[in-house]
């Protein structure tokens, strides 16, 4: 991604997961914003963001992290929020396994506790090892813990996929946890 779109990225992602009324906007119930308004406000702070330059952070951006609706007047983040928002995901069936990356300082409290959604809404859980990888790589020496999701799922735990492709769920227990 360009450096001028991740900065626009992340002020983004701050904006529509965390604290919007930082530039006097409003969510919706489901996360939405409102396009114009979102370009309006952003610009009173920091000028140049035009409707083409969204379009290309959105189609650009390495996670998919925000997604348009069909008329393009509602933009927002497809995971990730603190603020109170309904994704209005359905339940899907999980593969078999899954994976978390996360650094070893944690490992002994995950160990005791499971793994927990700490600040978001949900645990969230790659597909792929280099992708749990990644994740994990964000807070130093990446640990990559395997999630029997197929047996949390057989016995009555829900799973959801982001649009982006991320698996959330609502906690893992210890139990349901490889640490290898
Ligand atoms: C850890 C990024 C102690 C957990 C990424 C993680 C991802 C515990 C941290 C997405 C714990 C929470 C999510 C327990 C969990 N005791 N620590 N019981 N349970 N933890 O950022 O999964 O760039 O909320 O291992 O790429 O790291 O934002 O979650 O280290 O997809 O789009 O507590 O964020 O995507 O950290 O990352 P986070 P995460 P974006």
């Amino acid at each position: 991604m360009k450096t001028n779109n991740k900065n626009i990225s992340k002020f983004l992602s701050l904006i529509l997961r965390h604290n919007p009324g930082k530039i006097g906007l409003q969510l919706d119930k489901q996360g939405w914003a409102d396009v114009e308004e979102l370009l309006q406000k952003i610009n009173t702070s920091k000028p140049g963001l035009t409707m083409e330059v969204l379009e290309d952070v959105v189609k650009s951006c390495d996670k998919q992290r925000f997604a348009f609706n069909e008329d393009r007047s509602k933009i927002r983040a497809n995971q990730g929020h603190s603020v109170k928002v309904d994704l209005e995901y359905t339940p899907v069936e999980p593969p078999e396994f899954l994976y978390h990356g996360t650094v070893g300082k944690f490992r002994e409290d995950i160990r005791r506790k499971g793994l927990l959604k700490m600040n978001r809404h949900h645990v969230h859980l790659s597909v792929d090892r280099e992708t749990a990888m990644r994740v994990g790589s964000r807070r130093g020496v990446p640990v990559i813990l395997t999630v029997r999701s197929g047996d949390m799922y057989r016995s009555g735990i829900e799973f959801y996929q982001s649009a982006n492709g991320v698996w959330l769920t609502d906690i893992v227990a210890a139990k349901y946890i490889e640490f290898k």
